[in-house]
């Protein structure tokens, strides 16, 4: 986008001491959100929020310092979108990962100053005809972002088909963390997981989640709000959700970093991704006409009396 098209998005969306766009790395669109609860920005490509600082807080979310910014790649970090499918597509191995949503171009729809001197952006995938061979439905895709004391994100999937539409999706977060093996993660005590590392095989959690390797699990059918107790950064991350019956937890390691090429040399160490989602058996069926809201919503809380 050029600027004359950046000037045109700022006359028309931005809002001061709220909203603003500029051109980011490889001319990649940004916004800026800024109010005095908190810092986020998203790239229009992908609809992906890239960086969520509350203020008087480190960072939330993890964006690698090796993160590639290229046209129809998502960056590696932020809440990359995985819709219509999660994961590899069911049946056609051709088809993108996670989906079409994440390296596509969305548009700017809404932006909102409320009240409480929170900022909305609401953007709007973008249909292109390359698309149609993909995912030949006749649906509609919005990411409705609010930014206040907590993020809230949803994804909202309009079925404008006379048929029920099947999607699995998720909002694959990349939370920052002071080291991975100093973190754990509540909430998922006892529900089932498919964890992929070990090939699918099903497995109970029990008690709290640590990470000491490549981890890579589904939780099924919870509407559970997960924990990642941070004493390195004295703070817990609350990651509450509605709408989702899954809920992604997933660090790459060393090995698997290193073959994605995008995580650095340790970049995996100061990452975990809680993805609200529904994969695999949580896939929804949206009615004809209908639509179906995913939401994660993302607050911090300071933690004083933990030590590490
Ligand atoms: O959500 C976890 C996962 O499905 C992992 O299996 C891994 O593939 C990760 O997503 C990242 O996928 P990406 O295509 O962004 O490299």
């Amino acid at each position: 986008m050029n600027s004359s098209e950046i000037d045109s998005l700022n006359r028309r969306f931005g809002i001061p001491n709220h909203v603003h766009f500029s051109e980011g790395p490889s001319a990649f669109v940004i916004a800026e959100i800024n109010n005095f609860h908190a810092r986020v920005t998203l790239c229009l490509q992908g609809a992906q929020v890239l960086t969520f600082q509350p203020i008087n807080q480190e960072p939330v979310l993890y964006v690698s310092k090796s993160a590639r910014y290229v046209g129809g790649k998502s960056v590696r970090g932020g809440i990359p979108v995985c819709w219509p499918w999660f994961g590899p597509h069911a049946s056609d191995a051709q088809k993108p990962a996670h989906g079409i949503a994440r390296s596509s171009m969305w548009s700017i729809i809404e932006t909102v100053a409320l009240n409480d001197g929170a900022t909305r952006v609401v953007l709007e995938l973008v249909p292109v005809p390359e698309h149609r061979a993909l995912w030949p439905h006749e649906t509609r895709v919005q990411l409705h972002v609010s930014v206040g004391p907590s993020l809230t994100v949803e994804l909202v999937t309009h079925n404008e088909s006379a048929q029920p539409v099947q999607i699995s999706e998720a909002l694959h977060t990349y939370f920052h963390v002071s080291d991975i093996e100093s973190v754990s993660v509540s909430g998922l005590d006892g529900c089932k997981y498919v964890d992929k590392v070990t090939g699918g095989a099903p497995a109970i959690q029990q008690q709290a989640i640590t990470i000491h390797g490549e981890t890579d699990r589904v939780y099924l059918n919870t509407a559970a709000e997960c924990v990642i107790h941070d004493p390195g950064l004295h703070r817990r991350i609350h990651v509450a959700k509605t709408g989702s019956r899954s809920t992604v937890v997933w660090n790459p390691w060393t090995e698997k970093a290193l073959k994605l090429g995008d995580m650095g040399d340790n970049g995996f160490r100061s990452m975990l991704c809680i993805e609200s989602a529904n994969a695999l058996d949580d896939i929804v069926s949206v009615a004809p006409g209908k639509e179906h809201r995913l939401t994660t919503i993302i607050s911090v809380e300071r933690d004083n009396d933990s030590a590490l």
